[in-house]
């Protein structure tokens, strides 16, 4: 499996604004913020993207959606809403080869996206 910064900040290698964190799974501040909330939430478990979801523990997966709502929630985008996105491979703008899910709020998204 090929280690990436996301690998490293899941570790404790790597400096992150942890926003949340738990045996699972960490939630940080996305670095290049699209959005006045930019979170991103990842496995602690390395995985590339949701290609590899088949063989990875549901609950898991499960699980990192559960810390997507528990981050929504504490900063504050419950009620107007979100948006959660995992981009995956080339064509879906994937760029950090660690399966991440992006949180994004604080602002009205727009559809379809780029
Ligand atoms: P994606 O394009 O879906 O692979 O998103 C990767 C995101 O990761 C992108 O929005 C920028 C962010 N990012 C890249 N490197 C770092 C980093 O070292 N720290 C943090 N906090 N975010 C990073």
């Amino acid at each position: 499996m090929t280690d990436t910064i996301f690998g490293q900040i899941a570790r404790g290698e790597m400096e992150a604004d942890i926003v949340y964190e738990d045996d699972l799974a960490v939630a940080f501040r996305d670095l290049n913020p699209q959005a006045p909330v930019h979170v991103l939430v990842i496995p602690r478990e390395s995985m590339v993207d949701l290609n590899d979801a088949p063989e990875v523990e549901a609950a898991t997966l499960g699980h990192l959606l559960q810390v997507c709502a528990t981050v929504a929630k504490q900063e504050g985008l419950a009620e107007d809403g979100y948006r959660v996105v995992a981009n995956t491979g080339d064509n879906g703008g994937q760029t950090v080869n660690h399966l991440h899910l992006h949180v994004l709020g604080g602002r009205a998204m727009l559809w379809p996206p780029g």
